[in-house]
């Protein structure tokens, strides 16, 4: 099978007390697995099983809504991991919060929309801080849908993401999807955030 579930970069407790071992346990081994095995069935005998998850989401608009549901769910899921790590939270430094102060005034503003953009998506979805030609957005996507794909409504480079679907956090904040987001903030894995920033256009 071309497409596999990555093992998560830490413990499924190391997030506690802002994500809980059990979210961790079932959202990547039950639900990031579900994705990688319904895209390996979605695209298997197609030319699209030996194309990058890069490829496929950039030209979703042409495959299968299977392709891009579950496509858009396994970039969505392995890039998120990665974002987040124990004893994360605080600022950014260097050139990613100098491009945070340009283009949102201050770190503050940043946070405030970034929030707002993943309590307001209506239903399930994701909120993203993406780069385009070297300016930074807030911007959110229905499902699992990404700021990468033809179809998005926002495009750019995603260099940070947040699940707000609520498998991401109904058992420990039930209903409180603001309480989730503003937890999320010490758990950011500020140098992988700025090791896309540099690495993207
Ligand atoms: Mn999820």
């Amino acid at each position: 099978m071309p497409f596999t579930l990555p093992e998560l970069p830490y413990p499924t407790d190391a997030l506690e007390p802002y994500i809980d071992k059990m979210t961790m346990e079932i959202h990547h081994g039950k639900h990031h697995a579900a994705y990688v095995t319904n895209l390996n069935k979605a695209t298997e005998n197609t030319e699209w099983a030996s194309k990058s998850i890069e490829e496929i989401l950039k030209t979703v608009s042409k495959l299968a809504p299977a392709v891009r549901n579950n496509g858009g769910g396994h970039y969505n899921h392995s890039l998120f991991w990665k974002l987040m790590k124990k004893g994360g939270g605080g600022q950014p430094a260097g050139a990613l919060a100098d491009a945070i102060n340009r283009d949102f005034t201050s770190f503050d503003k940043f946070k405030e929309q970034f929030s707002n953009a993943g309590i307001t998506r209506f239903g399930s979805g994701w909120a993203w801080l993406i780069k385009q030609d070297g300016k930074l957005a807030v911007a959110s996507t229905p499902n699992q849908d990404n700021p990468m794909m033809d179809v998005a409504e926002t495009k750019g480079s995603p260099i940070l993401g947040l699940d707000v679907w609520e498998h991401a956090y109904y058992l420990k904040y039930q209903n409180r999807r603001p309480e989730y987001v503003a937890a999320f903030w010490n758990v950011v894995n500020w140098d992988e955030v700025s090791r896309l920033y540099l690495a993207s256009r």
